[in-house]
């Protein structure tokens, strides 16, 4: 079977879901090759590559994208006359399954694909009925029984060929990612991670867990000797850290020894302690992601249902710089129940924080998540919203003016460079969000946060030099475009 899988486009993080699924589909014989919407019409890959399968990788947040993508897989099938395969994947069919029959599709896969796709491919080559398979949905057989992967050791490693014979000039980039595991045991209310427990919990089921230290350091190896040059590691996973286990203590020993590159992984604040930061110093942590998300505490205990005080977080951030630890965290502006002023004081307890860089989204209330529900209790979002926001679009609840709106769109730019600036300079902040010098804003924000991000969290990533500076700053430009 020649299988298509499909991606919105490739950044700095690779699609490590998709990467999964083709060495699997690799290990049973079956060829692949990758399509990046942003990047190239899926038409060339079509022609070139005629896949039996189509298989799309989707996030609620792109399903625009992938729909016209779909309407020229539709044309080419019926054109071709070819029987294709149109399959959907990821978290927007996962907590959105009526996408099966607006789409027509042949099957979503809903959660983890890992054994799903291999069993559906071997269907199809078969000509068998695709019913049945856990976690594959049908319009036949819409009720399947639920899984999760139980042994992370038996899964192949990543295929990165799929990306770098799409894009060899990505293996020039100096990072790699990797996740060590899968699931968070937390349950914000603004993160689909509570819906994904309560679809697939069951009793005995371990739905956060991961593989073994020594089948980690040795793809690690494998991917250094095999996909040079690798310079910084990218531990991917929502929650790296959790507390100072037996394997925690394993990968701090094993890691240096054995691997001996500079890395960067996520903790929650509350999570690092003095003994969990001196072991990941030791074990090589050159940079932790670690969000704030809100400077109000009352809000992020009650509203977010992240639990930590104000001290606390003071506390970590301290504890990052005491170790040399740099720290990228992010805040959420316009959150439900919260006013203009509210986002202003989060941005001061931000620089209060001192991390090394700080990054500032718009809320976005996706439907389905208990933050959504909630701001719909509250009234807070018009009929007929479009929930296909990022990052800095502009608020989608009514509970700001449209002035208010604007300003947030500029904090989202200026507050990280001004996280960065002495504190005094702050007071300057407000007046400036209130001039309309958007382009301005958003051209210092895009040189700013990624040369931070080079300079600093990636540090000896990327080879520098001039040329090298250009191609940074060019890429950084169409970056903040295409994501705004
Ligand atoms: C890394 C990451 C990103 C990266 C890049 C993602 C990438 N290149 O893959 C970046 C930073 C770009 C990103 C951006 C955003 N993200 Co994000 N991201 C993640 C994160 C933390 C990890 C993804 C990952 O690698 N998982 C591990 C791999 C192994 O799992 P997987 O990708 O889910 O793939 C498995 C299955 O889904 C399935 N599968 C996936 N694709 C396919 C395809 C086929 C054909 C099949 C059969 C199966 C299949 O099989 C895979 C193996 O089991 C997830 C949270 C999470 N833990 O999953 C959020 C998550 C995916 N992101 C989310 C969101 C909301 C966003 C943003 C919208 C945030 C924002 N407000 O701007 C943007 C959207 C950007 C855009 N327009 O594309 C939500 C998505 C919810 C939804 N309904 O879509 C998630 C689930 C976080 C959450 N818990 O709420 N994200
Ligand atoms: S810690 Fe991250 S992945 Fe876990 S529930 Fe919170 S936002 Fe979601």
């Amino acid at each position: 079977m020649r299988v298509l899988f499909v991606v919105p486009d490739l950044f700095f993080s690779e699609p490590l879901g998709v990467m999964q699924l083709s060495a699997l589909c690799k290990r049973d014989g079956h060829q692949t090759r990758l399509s990046a919407l942003t990047r190239q019409p899926i038409s060339t890959a079509l022609q070139e590559f005629s896949p039996d399968v189509v298989g799309y990788s989707v996030m609620t947040a792109n399903k625009e994208l992938f729909a016209r993508a779909d309407s020229d897989v539709r044309d080419y099938v019926r054109h071709s006359g070819k029987r294709v395969l149109r399959i959907m994947g990821g978290p927007h069919p996962t907590f959105f399954p009526e996408v099966l029959e607006q789409w027509g599709l042949d099957a979503i896969v809903i959660g983890h694909g890992d054994y799903a796709l291999p069993r559906l491919l071997n269907r199809f080559a078969h000509d068998a009925t695709l019913g049945g398979i856990p976690n594959v949905l049908t319009t036949a057989t819409p009720q399947v029984p639920r899984e999760v992967v139980s042994d992370y050791d038996a899964l192949p490693f990543l295929d990165r060929n799929l990306i770098y014979d799409f894009a060899p000039h990505l293996q020039q980039v100096g990072i790699r990612s990797f996740i060590t595991g899968r699931g968070c045991p937390y349950q914000c209310t603004y993160c689909f991670n509570h819906a994904f427990n309560q679809m697939f919990k069951e009793a005995g089921r371990k739905l956060f867990a991961r593989r073994s230290v020594d089948n980690l350091i040795a793809e690690i190896q494998h991917v250094r000797a095999a996909y040079p040059p690798l310079r910084y590691v990218q531990f991917t996973d929502s929650v790296f850290v959790l507390r100072n286990d037996a394997w925690l203590q394993e990968f701090a020993d094993k890691y240096p020894r054995q691997v001996g590159l500079p890395f960067i992984c996520c903790i929650q604040p509350k999570d690092l302690t003095e003994d969990v930061a001196r072991l990941l110093r030791g074990a090589g942590c050159h940079a932790l992601s670690m969000s704030i998300e809100t400077g109000i505490e009352a809000v992020r205990s009650n509203i977010l249902k992240r639990p930590t005080p104000d001290r606390t977080l003071l506390d970590a951030f301290r504890i990052a710089r005491k170790y040399k630890l740099h720290t990228q965290t992010n805040v959420m502006l316009g959150l439900p129940g919260t006013t203009i002023e509210d986002d202003f004081r989060s941005v001061y307890f931000t620089r209060r924080c001192r991390p090394t860089l700080a990054t500032f989204s718009i809320f976005c209330p996706f439907p389905r998540t208990e933050l959504a529900k909630y701001t719909a209790e509250l009234g807070l979002i018009a009929d007929g919203v479009d929930y296909n926001t990022l990052y800095r679009d502009k608020s989608v609840l009514n509970s700001y003016t449209d002035k208010e709106k604007e300003i947030q769109v500029r904090l989202t730019y200026l507050a990280s460079i001004f996280c960065l600036l002495p504190a005094f300079i702050m007071r300057a902040l407000p007046s400036l969000t209130r001039l309309r010098l958007d382009w301005i804003y958003r051209l210092l924000g895009s040189l700013v946060v990624p040369f931070v991000y080079g300079r600093l969290i990636f540090r000896g990533a990327h080879p520098s030099g001039p040329v090298r500076l250009l191609r940074n700053v060019l890429y950084a430009v169409r970056y903040y475009r295409l994501w705004k």
